[in-house]
């Protein structure tokens, strides 16, 4: 399927998602966020993970500027609960999403992209939350997400100054679990979500619904709550077929990564 503004592709249980509004930086509109909510809840009836990209030379520059210059406070509340609303269901429905970062990753792209649950990016990415400069404050969760993810200390740098990241620099702001060399960020992005695919389902909804959940709780709650989750996925059909399936030496082992450079410990 291929709308004006997102394409939308199914391929091994994957679904793809492009943001498709390259002459704009693939900012998003209300008509992106519209058309974002409707391939996100097909992804999720019919594939095992999700991958959002962009189309051209940026992955997004956040909020479409020219629609928001003349909006009245109470739209720019409902357009702000909307976005939300829709990267909820990514970071909190049915499978993970991952994606796939080069270019702008600014505003509310790097909004979008804080809701995925892993972030790739190739080496041309950059990352930046113009808010300030733009007279604006982050809409579309990135108070939550962002900060939850960098520390409100660091986003407040970004806010404030205007200051722009390069990948290294985001890696370490913690935005980051993998930088690749130029125009690869989509073959690395598929390759995590075919391993991500093959793990349980329920797995999978567990690690992303409990996780950020837990997290906001308090540790005696958050304890509970993962004695709870734990034996829900334990005592799954699946889990025992996997967990027999291991001891049965049918399953694959963990291979040990290659040996550091340099290393001589071994
Ligand atoms: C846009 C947008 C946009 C580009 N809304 N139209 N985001 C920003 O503050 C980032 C603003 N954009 C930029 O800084 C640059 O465009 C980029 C660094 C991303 C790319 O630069 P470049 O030189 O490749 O493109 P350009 O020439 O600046 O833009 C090409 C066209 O895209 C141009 O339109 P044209 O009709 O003149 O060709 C731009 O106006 C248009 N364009 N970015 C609308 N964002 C829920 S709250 C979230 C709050 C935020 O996201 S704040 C951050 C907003």
């Amino acid at each position: 399927m291929t709308s004006k503004l997102l394409t939308y592709d199914l391929s091994n249980n994957l679904a793809f998602i492009g943001l498709n509004r390259p002459a704009k930086r693939n900012a998003i509109s209300d008509a992106v966020i519209d058309e974002l909510e409707a391939v996100v809840r097909r992804a999720q009836s019919e594939a095992l993970v999700g991958i959002i990209f962009g189309h051209g030379d940026h992955f997004c520059a956040g909020l479409d500027l020219a629609e928001h210059a003349t909006r009245t406070p109470i739209q720019g509340i409902q357009g702000s609960r909307r976005w939300h609303a829709v990267f909820d269901q990514i970071q909190r429905g049915a499978i993970p999403f991952v994606c796939a970062l080069h270019g702008a990753v600014v505003g509310g792209g790097l909004e979008l992209a804080a809701s995925t649950h892993i972030r790739v990016a190739d080496e041309s990415a950059f990352f930046a939350l113009p808010e300030g400069q733009r007279g604006i404050f982050v809409g579309g969760s990135g108070s939550v997400r962002i900060a939850r993810l960098m520390s409100a200390a660091r986003m407040t740098d970004l806010m404030l100054t205007g200051r722009v990241l390069n990948v290294t620099e985001a890696e370490r702001f913690n935005l980051l679990n993998y930088v690749v060399p130029p125009g690869t960020a989509m073959a690395k992005a598929r390759e995590l979500a075919l391993q991500i695919a093959s793990n349980a389902p329920l797995s999978n909804f567990a690690i992303t619904n409990a996780l950020p959940r837990i997290q906001d709780m308090a540790q005696d709650d958050g304890l509970f709550v993962e004695s709870l989750v734990a034996s829900f996925t334990q005592t799954s059909a699946e889990a025992t077929e996997r967990l027999q399936a291991f001891t049965a030496k049918r399953a694959a082992r963990l291979a040990a990564p290659p040996k550091i450079a340099g290393s001589d410990t071994g």
